[in-house]
This record gives structure tokens, C-alpha cells and sequence, in this order.
């Protein structure tokens, strides 16, 4: 089937990321034509740019422009238009759905979450004056809805550093061996400073690798840059393709992520982590992050599950940092489970059943 994926980025990089990860595996793992129009394409191709070529030729990216004149691509009408979280389609690209000889199906590809009540609202048609056929989707953890992104699935236990991509080689020739590694990826706002000098206080040699940006966050380059104490080694990464950072992710012993999709890897690498979720104005955010909570500790003992409620919620890591073993122990089974959960293939093979 043809498809036609429109991404718009609101701010940050997760819209691109979803759009990205989605097409890649509706291409190569699915064989479906795909298209996606962007209005960001400089962060829709730094996100990609690490990927085998051979995937990335086979996925038209195009301007979100560049959808008004549908009629100038080789492949006119898709058979699915997917708008990513809830994007407004352009109406000249509309206009020309309209006068198509076969309709499409429009797929409102909505923001994942673990709410149970997506189960009520997954796949529901989403009636439109214009007629063409319109559903909800809702990417989730439970087995009725919409599934995640698993693609690609990192091995089990990369531990060693293999291949290390080589914007990061500068980086990796400065880590410790016998150090921690923890990865930091957040939203501004973080209390990320006192965050880091209640860890440097236990003890133990840390390196902190920095994400893109997140120097300037912490005030480092600032007139008042942190004062650390010597067995924590902060090192700033440059910004990585989305298959690198999520190569990082695997070869941390804890990561700090944010937004939607790299906190699905963050998962998916098997560590321990902290969610720290986007935060919205009417404190959505802090439902959403119960709602994950309690499916991922539904099996923890007491003990592990308040650390880590304790650690999602920033607390200091003085506070839980001693149950990182048994909280790895369970990032692991988690990993597991998940992967068990999205044996069907996940959220591109239930759009793709779906569809059918
Ligand atoms: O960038 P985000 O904060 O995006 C968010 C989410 O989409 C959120 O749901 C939405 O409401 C908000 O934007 C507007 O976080 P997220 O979702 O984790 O996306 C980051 C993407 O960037 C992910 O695909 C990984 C990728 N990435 C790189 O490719 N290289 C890097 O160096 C880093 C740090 C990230």
C-alpha cells in the first residue's frame, strides 16, 4: 500500500521521531510505499541521517509544501494518510483526496500513553464532513490498542561498546571503565543541578553523558557553571542520529529520558530510567505517568517500587540509587514482557491489520 505520513513539528524532536521510527518500519520491515511530508525536513533528516542507506532511499521525505500539488508525485493517491498527532492536513492536499477515484483512510496516529481508557477510543471511527473515512489511533502498552514502536529492537545486553558511531568516539575515548554511565535527556526545568550533586555525594565514579543542549541547561558554559564533586565526569554529546542515541541508550547504566520516544527505548534498552515526561499545563502529564507506573511495577516488591516512584519523581538518587541492581534486574523483565506483548510486530503491523 501507498502511504502518505504527515508530520508536523510542534517543538522538540519527538514529532519527527515518531514519524521517522514509523515509517522506517512500515518500508523496511513491511514492504509499504511510503511518503512524509514535513515542515521541519533539516531535523526530520538529522533524526534519520544515521540510518542504513538502503532504508532510507525507499522513503520519500518530502516538504510539508510539497504535499499542495499532490498531483506532481509519481505515487498519487495513497491508499493511508496518517496525521501524527492529530496534524491538520494541508487543504490543498485534502482537496485532491477528494477528487481521487478511490478514497483513502485517514489514521489520526494519537500520542501513546498506558491510560486504560484508550481501550474505549482505539481504532473508533472519527466521522468528517468531508467523507472520507477517518479512525482513531492510539499507540499503548495493553494488548487492545495500538501497540509501540519496536523497531529496531537492540540486542539484549549490549554492554559492550561495539561500533561506536564516530561523532562519539571523542566522547567514548574519555569514559571511564570502571565507571557508572548515566545518559540525560530532559525537558528545562529538571532539577537537574541539585539532582547531580546529591549523586556525586555517594561516591562513586560517574560518567554523565549530556545530550545535545543540555549543557547550556545546567548552566556549565554560564557565569556560575557547577560545581561538581571529582569522581562525577560530565561530557557533553553532540546531537545524534535517532539510531545512535539510541545505541547510548543501550550502553548506559541508567538514562534520563524524556518526551515519547525515547522513552520507549529508554524501555526497549532494558535499564533503569527516569521518565521525565512532558510536562503539560492542566498536570495531564502526571496522570499519564501513574497510569505507566502502574502497569510497570505491577509485579515489583514493595521496596523497589517506591524507589523507583521516588526516582520518576525526583527524588534525590541518594534515596534509591542503592536499588539499581534489582531496579536492572527488573528493566530487564520488563524489556522482556514488553517485547513478548508487541510480538504481533507491534504498532506498525496492528496499523497495517488494522488498515487491512
Ligand atoms: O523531543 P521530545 O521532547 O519530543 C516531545 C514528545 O514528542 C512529546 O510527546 C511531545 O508532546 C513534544 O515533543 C512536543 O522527546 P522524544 O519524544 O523522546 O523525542 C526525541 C527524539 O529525538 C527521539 O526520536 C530520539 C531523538 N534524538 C536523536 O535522534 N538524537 C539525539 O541526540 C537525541 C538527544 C535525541
Amino acid at each position: 500500500m501507498r502511504w502518505d505520513i504527515f508530520c508536523q513539528i510542534v517543538d522538540n524532536y519527538g514529532d519527527a521521531g515518531v514519524c521517522w521510527r514509523l515509517a522506517r518500519s512500515l518500508s523496511s520491515l513491511h514492504g509499504q510505499e511510503v511518503r512524509i511530508f514535513c515542515d521541519d525536513l533539516p531535523t526530520l533528516n538529522l533524526l534519520a541521517s544515521g540510518v542504513d542507506p538502503f532504508i532510507k532511499q525507499k522513503i520519500d521525505i518530502q516538504a510539508w509544501e510539497a504535499s499542495y500539488d499532490n498531483t506532481r508525485h509519481p505515487v498519487q493517491s495513497p491508499d493511508v494518510v496518517i496525521e501524527a498527532f492529530g496534524c491538520e492536513l494541508p487543504e490543498r492536499y485534502l482537496t485532491s483526496l477528494l477528487i481521487a477515484p478511490i478514497k483513502p483512510l485517514i489514521i489520526n496516529l494519537e500520542y501513546l500513553s498506558a491510560e486504560p481508557w484508550i481501550v474505549d477510543f482505539h481504532t473508533k471511527p472519527s466521522p468528517q464532513s468531508h467523507g472520507i473515512p477517518k479512525y482513531f489511533f492510539f499507540p499503548g502498552f495493553q494488548e487492545e490498542v495500538g501497540g509501540i514502536l519496536i523497531d529496531p529492537v537492540p540486542a539484549e545486553g549490549q554492554t559492550v561498546a561495539k561500533n561506536i558511531p564516530s561523532d562519539l568516539k571523542d566522547v567514548w575515548s574519555k569514559l571511564r571503565s570502571h565507571a557508572k554511565r548515566v545518559s540525560i535527556f530532559c525537558y528545562p526545568g529538571a532539577p537537574l543541578r541539585q539532582w547531580l550533586m546529591d549523586l556525586g555525594a555517594i561516591g562513586e565514579d560517574i560518567d554523565i553523558l549530556l545530550t545535545y543542549g543540555h549543557a547550556e541547561l545546567l548552566n556549565l558554559t554560564g557565569e556560575q557553571p557547577i560545581q561538581l564533586p571529582g569522581n562525577l565526569q560530565l561530557l557533553s554529546m553532540p546531537f545524534v542520529s535517532q539510531d545512535e542515541y539510541d545505541w547510548v541508550l543501550s550502553q548506559c547504566d541508567f538514562n534520563i529520558v524524556r518526551g515519547e520516544d525515547s522513552f520507549v527505548r529508554a524501555q526497549l534498552a532494558g535499564k533503569p530510567f527516569i521518565w521525565h515526561i512532558y510536562p503539560q499545563e492542566d498536570r495531564a502529564h502526571e496522570v499519564k505517568l501513574t497510569a505507566f507506573l502502574d502497569l510497570y511495577l505491577e509485579d515489583t516488591n514493595p521496596e523497589l517500587r517506591l524507589a523507583i516512584i521516588a526516582a520518576m519523581t525526583w527524588a534525590m538518587p541518594s534515596e534509591w540509587f542503592s536499588t539499581l541492581n534489582t531496579w536492572h534486574t527488573h528493566a530487564q523483565a520488563w524489556r522482556s514482557q514488553l517485547l513478548q506483548n508487541q510480538g504481533d510486530g507491534g504498532l506498525a503491523a496492528r496499523l497495517l491489520r488494522f488498515v487491512a
